[in-house]
């Protein structure tokens, strides 16, 4: 018998206002649990200017001020009534099409309905800040990450020609495409034992949907929505689970010309990098960088007197270096990381890895520190409000100001080499029993 979404229960909802950062990560972000949250839009450019005026319009988009504001000359549109394997069809068109379309199908409905996606925003119109990210949701990763590296550096994925071609094997993976149809338990036979939470979430509220948790958004009336992406030391296993359940996939698809292969691993590398976006030479480079921006704001703060940003700003690096020392440490023994194959990867990666020094001279990893910085001050600050505790007056040895080779910090992290995971796991180890 095929199988239907059983709904056990409600997506808490909450008032963002009085909750803490520390109760944030208590009940939702540790646990991994849904919530809405409300009465954190109030002072956001988007809730004014984007909805309609006239209160009998009910908060509808304002469509005429997207139009005119933000003609993007092309956007990325699902066809909601397509499918290609698990998603919906994708097209481009100019917002100005998009809006005309949109308007024409709430006249007369008989034209498929569109989704504009996964559209850049703010990338595309940085000067007009729509919204604020609230305070629980700026510990984030991926668009530290992003806004200051490429993700996958190397050039290497096209580059090889008579190699296994790197899209193959895209959309081979199922999941469940439509919860309101019925599920086969042929394809899917544990779905049955799986249970729902469901919500309506209200204009102006904001969801937390945990990491992996599959989720289904169906729009019950006209709708614009603004989404983040992100992860932080909470879900960071979750990344490497599911970057490693990619490289599976991309493995068992040329296991059969393994023995044909110079460099085996380095061809799943360079699929795994074409079909995820990064493989596991970038992941790695990117937690190595966490890990020197973390270990060296933690150096910098505990020569710090005071006692109010110490306590808890450090608390957040040590959990961050805790939570990559424990994916580095499941990144141990993977076959990229054995030596016979770490003599195949390019200089690039390696150098961008392994050469400590000059990773603390790229500007690009100063504007990741620089940011990591304000991140945790800023989270310290809100926390500081809310428990009305003293500001700190104390000026020390920040890190902005000294990331310099006279500083004995930045001179003690220099020293140190990183070739593999466990070296990374060594550094990490090195600098939270000095603490
Ligand atoms: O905003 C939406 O319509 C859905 C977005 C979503 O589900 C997601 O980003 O995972």
């Amino acid at each position: 018998m095929d199988g239907r979404v059983k709904v056990v229960g409600q997506v808490e909802r909450v008032d963002g206002r009085s909750l803490t950062y520390a109760e944030f990560v208590d009940r939702f972000m540790e646990p991994n649990r849904p919530v809405v949250l409300t009465g954190l839009t109030g002072s956001w450019r988007s809730s004014e200017d984007w909805t309609l005026p006239d209160p009998a319009d009910c908060g509808r988009p304002n469509l005429g001020f997207f139009a005119r504001n933000f003609p993007s000359p092309l956007v990325p549109v699902a066809v909601c009534s397509s499918r290609e394997f698990t998603d919906q069809k994708r097209l481009e068109m100019s917002m100005p099409e998009f809006i005309d379309h949109w308007i024409r199908n709430t006249e007369d409905h008989d034209s498929s309905l569109l989704y504009l996606k996964d559209w850049h925003f703010v990338k595309e119109y940085p000067d007009y800040v729509a919204y604020t990210t609230p305070t629980f949701f700026v510990d984030d990763w991926l668009n530290m990450y992003l806004d200051s590296h490429p993700i996958h550096r190397d050039s290497d994925i096209a580059n090889h020609k008579n190699e296994v071609n790197c899209a193959d094997y895209r959309n081979m993976r199922s999941s469940v495409y439509n919860l309101n149809d019925d599920v086969s338990e042929k394809h899917f036979p544990e779905f049955h034992k799986t249970e729902w939470l469901e919500c309506i979430q209200e204009q102006n509220e904001v969801i937390f949907v945990p990491s992996g948790w599959y989720h289904q958004v169906h729009n019950l009336e006209d709708t614009i929505s603004i989404n983040h992406n992100w992860f932080n030391a909470y879900n960071l296993h979750w990344v490497w689970n599911l970057l490693y359940d990619d490289y599976k996939v991309a493995r068992e698809y040329i296991e059969d010309i393994r023995d044909i292969c110079d460099d085996f691993e380095g061809l799943c590398q360079r699929n795994l990098a074409a079909n995820t976006g990064m493989n596991f030479y970038d992941f790695f480079i990117f937690i190595v960088r966490f890990t020197l921006a973390n270990a060296i704001e933690l150096c910098h703060i505990q020569q710090l007197e005071d006692t109010v940003i110490p306590t808890e700003t450090a608390h957040h690096l040590v959990y961050n270096l805790t939570s990559i020392r424990n994916v580095a440490s499941k990144m141990i023994g993977t076959d990229a990381f054995c030596t016979d194959n770490l003599l195949h990867i390019s200089d690039d990666n390696h150098t961008a890895f392994s050469n400590i020094k000059e990773i603390l001279e790229e500007d690009s990893f100063r504007r990741l520190l620089m940011t990591l910085s304000e991140t945790y001050e800023h989270i310290g600050r809100a926390e500081r409000i809310c428990f009305n505790t003293r500001v700190s007056s104390q000026m020390g040895c920040l890190s902005l100001s000294c990331l310099k080779s006279d500083c004995n910090v930045v001179d003690h992290i220099c020293t140190c080499e990183v070739h593999g995971p466990e070296d990374l796991v060594r550094l990490i180890d090195n600098v939270l029993l000095d603490k």
